[in-house]
């Protein structure tokens, strides 16, 4: 392992985690319910039935999670608001003033602690009552995120200073409306993700400007959107066709969002060329992936002031030839995915751990996107909860994967600014439930009270941000001598 090590003072060193899968409270003083609540409470959808109704207990445990920051002494804490909890229906009017006195709470006892909030105005959990005018396939829902975003810029912007719209939109897109996986659990891979991420798009360039017209010049933050991406790796680097269709992948899952908004406005050539020609000769008679007037184009393009990334694993792709049937998203790309043979299985079969990737990752932003500031808003790997016990595998990926973090930012020149492990604590996986963690701390879900406790990884991280880096464990050691 090299010794790299952050050179530069004011590296955001942080954790991150997400209101539905720490809060619990479910219903507490008017909640409103969200599409997870309505997905987890049906029999059969979540491995053991799990849910979220109560999950870290966040909603009544703001001392303690502040604890574990202070401990850790982290410089951010990257959280979400839960929409449904400060607008019970999505709407304006039905603002509920405990939803907002609770992250009034929050964010005061981080700023009074020096920790900065970096928050995520939308994390997945829809109100019901917005999925139930359609969701994302509404276009109505540009207007009413800009006006919940307005609101929130309004309420704690004079106090948050670090706003990301979207978590994924990738993963609402996709796995909400293509494969059907989460909530909406709509299977309509041909062409619902492709109008989803068009109001997705347009609704974070709304919320962007809303930001830009009526807060920025007094309250001086930044707005931006977390993109989640994998790192593909090419069957054969020398076979040129091999190496498009790794660059094809990274178009369709990252360029989709990032190539509007940090590009041009548009969607990625490679992304207009298949799925207009696939389109074409699936007889239809204009492309599946719909397309931006030029006004909207200039209204998106350049709507976010940093690149905020989520990175966990990396694949590898090779070429396929064309398959016209079924109309898919996924198969609208051409591409067979692989796992790549330098890499290591975890608790989550399809995130595979390769911290080389990450490297490769950054680099590519970097080149792709003219070398934007970069936060890395999730990174972590998940473990069996049952057998909590030994977490050398999470302090290897730490490691490891930090290490080629600061390799980007060191030695490759990336404007790497900040990064917010995956996770807090231990907390409501989504499918997996409770079954898998990626916390630093660990949370016993049997007990009534959600005790946290430390695992090792926690320890080796307040060491990183210690030492700004890698910790240099001799220094220690010389330390510990002279003591
Ligand atoms: C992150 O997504 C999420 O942002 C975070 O909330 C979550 O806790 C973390 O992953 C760990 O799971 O099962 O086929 O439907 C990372 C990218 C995208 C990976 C969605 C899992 C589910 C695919 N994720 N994907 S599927």
């Amino acid at each position: 392992l090299s010794t790299v090590f952050i050179t530069k003072f004011g590296f955001q060193w942080g954790v991150s985690t997400s209101a539905y899968q720490i809060e619990g409270g479910w219903n507490a003083d008017g909640k409103g319910s969200s599409t997870w609540d309505t997905f987890t409470h049906k029999p059969g959808m979540i491995q053991n039935n799990d849910n979220g109704d109560v999950a870290c207990d966040s909603y009544n445990k703001i001392e303690e999670d502040l604890y574990m920051l202070r401990a850790l002494k982290v410089k951010t804490y990257r959280f979400s608001l839960s929409w449904p909890r400060i607008f019970p229906n999505g709407y304006r009017a039905s603002l509920n003033k405990k939803g907002v006195d609770y992250y009034n709470r929050l964010i005061d006892r981080l700023i009074r602690y020096n920790i900065t909030p970096m928050v995520t105005l939308h994390h997945w959990d829809l109100p019901q009552a917005l999925q139930d005018i359609n969701g994302w396939d509404n276009i109505t829902m540009i207007d009413i995120f800009n006006d919940y975003c307005d609101f929130c810029y309004e309420t704690f912007g004079d106090r948050v200073k670090f706003w990301m719209t979207f978590n994924q939109p990738h993963t609402i897109a996709w796995v909400g409306y293509g494969l059907g996986a989460f909530p909406p659990n709509i299977k309509k891979p041909a062409d619902a993700p492709y109008r989803v991420a068009h109001n997705l798009l347009k609704a974070h360039a709304s919320a962007y400007h809303t930001y830009d017209d009526k807060y920025r010049k007094t309250q001086h933050g930044l707005v931006s959107i977390s993109l989640n991406a994998d790192w593909v790796e090419p069957l054969d680097v020398n076979i040129p066709r091999e190496v498009d269709a790794a660059d094809r992948a990274l178009q369709f899952q990252l360029g989709w969002f990032a190539h509007p908004i940090f590009k041009n406005g548009d969607y990625p050539d490679a992304m207009k060329w298949q799925v207009g020609n696939k389109s074409e000769l699936q007889g239809l008679s204009e492309s599946r992936l719909p397309s931006f007037t030029e006004g909207e184009k200039a209204y998106i393009q350049g709507t976010a002031d940093v690149f905020c990334i989520n990175a966990y694993t990396t694949r590898r792709v090779h070429h396929v030839t064309s398959r016209l049937s079924p109309k898919s998203y996924e198969f609208d790309q051409d591409i067979a995915i692989k796992d790549v043979e330098d890499s290591q299985e975890t608790a989550v079969k399809e995130l595979r751990t390769a911290a080389w990737g990450l490297r490769r990752l950054l680099n590519w932003i970097k080149e792709e996107y003219g070398n934007p500031e970069i936060y890395i808003t999730e990174n972590g790997v998940s473990t069996n909860t049952a057998t909590t016990d030994d977490d050398t595998y999470r302090i290897f990926f730490l490691k490891t994967y930090i290490d080629e973090a600061l390799k980007a930012h060191n030695l490759d020149g990336v404007q790497l600014k900040g990064y917010t492990a995956w996770s807090l604590m231990d907390a409501f996986e989504w499918l997996n439930g409770y079954s898998v963690g990626f916390g630093l701390h660990h949370v016993d879900f049997k007990h009534p009270d959600r005790p946290r406790t430390p695992k090792r990884s926690a320890h080796y991280y307040y060491d990183i941000i210690r030492d700004n880096g890698q910790p240099l464990p001799f220094l220690h050691i010389m330390a510990k001598n002279s003591a």
